[in-house]
């Protein structure tokens, strides 16, 4: 050696961040986050319907018509920056007798479950007007145009639900205002979606699978659901049913999958967790479900969240009445992407996944 210190391994990091490089070696701590699996984002939490209502009351009085905005009440989980999961934004939305939400559009995708409507209510998507009565479910997909009409006397209101999150963890929010109050109306309403989502369809337009809006009647859906009572079901949420794209056959959207679950009279489910998280709006009944540590007690047009890879487990309390949940996941996100996990098994009729050890052991003995 000829006195020349030989270059330790700290001056060598120092060098290589001053080049903006970092050796997998620093990078290796960080994957001890990744021991024991994903960690759960936020906390589960519950809205109760009777606090909501009273403060879109008050939001009636203060929050003045004519904004491009919506006098929606967003539910933000206590323990996440923002949004209901890390994924999914659920708000719940009033207008005023007379009043409309100007026309505007987004890439986040959105859905409406109605909890107080009737005619006269009505989201107009991309120029068909879909009629918004009690717990029907209205979507519009990403970037749809929008405009929400209150041509009742009262005040309808409804739970929104949209893949912010995600979209904005993917750098993709676009949004644009239309310009007036109310989009065009097609001119023949009614026939948008039974001449895409029917049996034959325009050939002279190029199929519009993603952007399809589309209105789901509880008068159509209940009934399959009631009818169904004396299925096994799942073992995890009771008798569950998909809300099934008509021109896809898949969910919803490409985000974002409804699903409406019926537990009965004294149904105690078992409890699992996965990668997906969801929203959960209590149509009726009453019951628990228990996520983590936590148990929520739920009652009608409470809402609720489960988080992401928490195990949780559902029970009705009643019994003699059958509970009814809606909810929102953002499974097909997931599932596109190959990173829908489930434990202790896959329920939702895929192939199974290789079983996901509940403790990983950690490799490389630092
Ligand atoms: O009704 O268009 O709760 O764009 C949040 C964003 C509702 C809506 C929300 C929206 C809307
Ligand atoms: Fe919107």
């Amino acid at each position: 050696m000829t006195g020349i210190k030989p270059k330790t391994l700290a001056d060598f990091d120092s060098e290589l961040a001053a080049e903006h490089i970092k050796g997998q070696w620093l990078i290796d701590p960080l994957l001890e986050r990744l021991a024991g699996g994903p960690r759960p984002a936020g906390q589960a939490h519950i809205w109760r319907w009777r606090d909501i209502e009273a403060r879109l009351d008050e939001a009636c009085d203060v929050l003045a018509e004519g904004l491009t905005a919506r006098r929606s009440l967003a539910l933000m989980n206590p323990a996440l920056p923002g949004g209901t999961t890390h994924t999914l934004t659920a708000g719940i939305q009033m207008l005023n007798p007379g009043e409309q939400a100007w026309a505007h559009r987004h890439t986040m995708s959105a859905i409406r479950f109605v909890i107080r409507g009737g005619p006269g209510l009505s989201t107009v998507v991309d120029g068909e007007a879909c009629q918004m009565d009690d717990y029907d479910l209205v979507l519009t997909p990403s970037w749809t145009w929008h405009d929400h009409h209150n041509d009742t006397t009262g005040n309808p209101v409804w739970l929104d639900a949209l893949d912010i999150g995600l979209i904005m963890s993917l750098n993709t929010g676009f949004y644009e205002t239309y310009g007036e109050e109310r989009q065009a109306l097609r001119p023949s309403q009614g026939e948008y979606l039974s001449q895409r989502a029917g049996l034959v369809r325009p050939v002279w337009e190029q199929r519009k699978e993603r952007l399809a809006p589309f209105r789901y009647a509880w008068s159509d859906v209940e009934p399959v659901l009631l009818s169904m009572a004396d299925q096994e079901g799942s073992p995890y949420d009771g008798v569950v049913l998909e809300y099934v794209n008509p021109m896809t056959g898949g969910p919803t959207t490409p985000t974002l999958s409804c699903w409406v679950q019926m537990l009965r009279p004294h149904e105690q489910t078992q409890s699992h967790r996965h990668t997906s998280s969801s929203i959960y709006f209590v149509v009726r009944g009453e019951g628990t479900t228990r996520v983590g540590d936590e148990e929520i007690s739920w009652g009608q047009h409470d809402t609720f969240v489960v988080p992401n890879w928490l195990e949780h487990s559902f029970r009705n309390s009643s019994a003699s009445s059958e509970a009814i949940l809606f909810s929102v996941n953002d499974i097909p996100t997931l599932r596109a992407l190959g990173l829908y996990y489930e434990q202790p098994e896959t329920s939702l009729g895929t192939a199974p996944w290789p079983a996901v050890p509940a403790r990983p052991g950690t490799t490389g003995g630092r």
